[in-house]
């Protein structure tokens, strides 16, 4: 058990007049099962416990808040701003959905991109593909330069710029084949994306979590135990925005499942600043 939870226990005191202090003891007459030396306390209704909850108790890991409807949802409010996300469950109709993964699964390049960690070299556990005018660094691996927009990535970019009123420049594609595929805890905070990056996220095929957890207050030493959480199912065909503070507060990701999952696209349309936001 975790430490913290451990060191919890219950505790209380008892309340009312001292034994000798208030009236005399009543005549209740006790059941047989109670012992005698306990008896003050059940015939003098002065005197009763009173749990008090020790501060640790009350310290309980937070249930997450699943966001599942259509709109707007402010999930946190910090000296960095409001972290917002905007989702739109059917952005795309399942129909023209089906025939857009086919040919997104089919048509993009994919290829799997080896990051270098504090152990050195791994590969990471999905396919991916970059589109874009400028390089993209992250976890210490470049992706290069890709101007060749499929016509339907085109096509989807200004479809989604129509209805959010945002622009992008770029669009990092992910394909996790299987259950197994995923990607782990990280903002989209490089520093070409500028501050405040907004972060259109479209998804196709099987649905998997999208899950989130906001970045502890420098007391908690980077420890996310109690750190707030939110869920968010991503269906086929659905849009999320994520605008504001929501990279600098929060961190995403996408973990690995249990049991099988047909494959998903997930399409992170963003704008890129290589010279810094004007
Ligand atoms: O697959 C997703 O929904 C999330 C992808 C993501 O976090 C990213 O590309 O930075």
């Amino acid at each position: 058990m975790d430490d913290k939870r451990q060191r919890a226990r219950v505790q209380g005191a008892w309340a009312g007049p001292a034994k000798s202090a208030s009236r005399p003891a009543s005549r209740t007459v006790l059941p047989a099962a109670v012992p005698q030396r306990w008896a003050s306390e059940v015939v003098n209704p002065d005197r009763r416990f009173v749990y008090e909850e020790p501060a640790e108790v009350t310290r309980r890991v937070p249930e997450p808040r699943v966001i599942e409807k259509d709109g707007t949802h402010d999930i946190s409010s910090s000296p960095s701003g409001v972290s917002r996300l905007r989702l739109f469950p059917r952005f795309i109709d399942p129909k023209e959905a089906n025939w857009m993964f086919e040919q997104l699964q089919h048509e993009i390049p994919w290829s799997q991109k080896t990051n270098v960690g504090l152990d050195g070299p791994y590969q990471e556990p999905r396919l991916t593909c970059w589109f874009g005018e400028v390089p993209y660094t992250y976890s210490r691996s470049t992706m290069q330069p890709n101007p060749h927009w499929h016509p339907l990535l085109t096509m989807l970019k200004d479809r989604i710029e129509e209805v959010t009123g945002h622009s992008f420049n770029s669009l990092l594609c992910n394909l996790y084949r299987h259950d197994k595929d995923s990607i782990d805890w990280h903002s989209d905070d490089e520093p070409d994306l500028g501050k405040n990056p907004v972060i259109a996220s479209l998804s196709f095929g099987e649905t998997r979590m999208f899950q989130m957890r906001k970045k502890p207050p420098p007391e908690e030493h980077g420890d996310y135990t109690y750190a707030e959480r939110v869920h968010v199912p991503l269906d086929h065909g659905s849009l999320l925005l994520m605008e504001g503070a929501t990279q600098e507060d929060w961190q995403h990701r996408v973990p690995k499942e249990y049991h099988d999952r047909r494959p998903r696209i997930n399409l992170t349309f963003r704008t890129m600043f290589p010279g810094g936001k004007p």
